[in-house]
């Protein structure tokens, strides 16, 4: 399904063109952060499984280092917006998705971009290892954990909404039909 694009500086809105019943808004359910736009090339992966399941969501750029200001306002102000889940990626020293989760109750997907210097390994560990008390469920490094970010959100929000649960069960079943049919030659 094809969805509506809105592109401004450092973001990207995407909407529905089929809204969900229990957000007929049409609103952003999901927010989607990244450190750099060097991320984006590996973040399209979240957007895209989000656009596949039609989900209203918001991508942009924000650095907890380079604009702390703008990263706790983004986090404090997402749920009076009707925000209700929040990923968040970034390379290195990957402070974003524990500053996030620090500035909200709302869950936070953490998504480890590959470095240069460590292949992803600094990002994974210094997104995983959280202190007890502020949680940041951590993805996969890089596209796996980029795509499996935006699925695990959709997850999230099908709890409240049927329509969407049934879709992330159809592409269950659809992918689980390309495993079983594939031929090896
Ligand atoms: N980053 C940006 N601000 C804080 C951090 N940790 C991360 C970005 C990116 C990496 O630093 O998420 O993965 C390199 O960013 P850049 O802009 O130099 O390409």
């Amino acid at each position: 399904m094809k969805a509506k694009k809105t592109k401004r500086v450092g973001k990207v809105i995407r909407g529905s063109e089929s809204p969900l019943t229990l957000n007929p808004s049409n609103l952003p359910l999901v927010l989607v952060l990244m450190g750099s736009k060097s991320d984006w090339e590996v973040m399209r992966s979240a957007d895209q499984a989000l656009q596949d399941f039609g989900v209203a969501h918001e991508c942009r750029v924000v650095s907890a280092h380079r604009s702390p200001a703008l990263a706790a306002q983004l986090a404090s102000g997402a749920e009076a917006r009707g925000i209700e889940v929040i990923i968040a990626a970034a390379g290195g020293a990957a402070h974003l998705a524990g500053v996030i989760a620090a500035h909200t109750t709302l869950p936070v997907l953490g998504v480890p971009m590959k470095s240069d210097a460590l292949n992803g390994l600094d990002s994974l560990l210094a997104t995983v290892q959280m202190p007890a008390g502020i949680p940041v469920g951590t993805l996969a490094i890089g596209k796996a954990g980029a795509t499996n970010a935006g699925l695990l959100a959709v997850a999230i929000l099908s709890l409240a909404r049927p329509e969407l649960r049934d879709r992330l069960k159809s592409f269950r079943r659809e992918q689980e039909k390309k495993i079983l049919a594939t031929v090896l030659d």
